[in-house]
């Protein structure tokens, strides 16, 4: 059994609470609960976590170097700006699954570009909330 880290950055806290048109109406603790079950479908544990913090997010992908085999991360809107995010990253050894709900690629241009793409294993967005769940078995695959 290996434990998975699981990242939600800034604002996935009002997933399901606002613009449903673009990210629906599942909440965050809907998203958990799929991941827990899919995880332990799997055999599998999940460490499940949301920040608006930048820093939050960077200390507990140092926290993953030590305790996870694995990371999926949401980087919200830091996947657009963020070097930080991206150098941490770069520095756990296990797989790393970046996940978008929506279609970042058919939506605005500043979306398209993400500084985190390059340095994962695995790149899902436009599946809703069930790509939470291709990320976990991807990074599964790979463990
Ligand atoms: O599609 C995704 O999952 C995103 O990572 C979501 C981010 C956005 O900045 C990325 O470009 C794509 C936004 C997360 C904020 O989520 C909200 C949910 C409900 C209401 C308002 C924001």
């Amino acid at each position: 059994m290996a434990l998975i880290t699981i990242l939600n950055g800034p604002n996935l806290n009002l997933l399901g609470k606002r613009e449903p048109h673009i990210y629906g109406h599942d909440t965050l603790e809907h998203v958990e609960a799929l991941c827990t079950s899919r995880a332990e479908a799997l055999g599998h544990e999940i460490r499940f976590l949301q920040s608006n913090a930048e820093h939050q997010l960077i200390d507990w992908i140092h926290e993953a170097r030590d305790n996870s085999a694995a990371i999926v991360i949401n980087p919200a809107a830091y996947t657009h700006t963020s070097i930080a995010l991206r150098d941490a990253l770069s520095a756990f050894d296990g797989p790393v699954a970046e996940i978008h709900i929506s279609n970042v690629h058919a939506r605005e241009e500043f979306r398209h570009h993400s500084y985190i793409s390059a340095i994962a294993d695995t790149v899902i967005c436009g599946a809703g909330i069930a790509g939470y769940g291709f990320a976990i078995e991807a990074v599964s695959a790979k463990i």
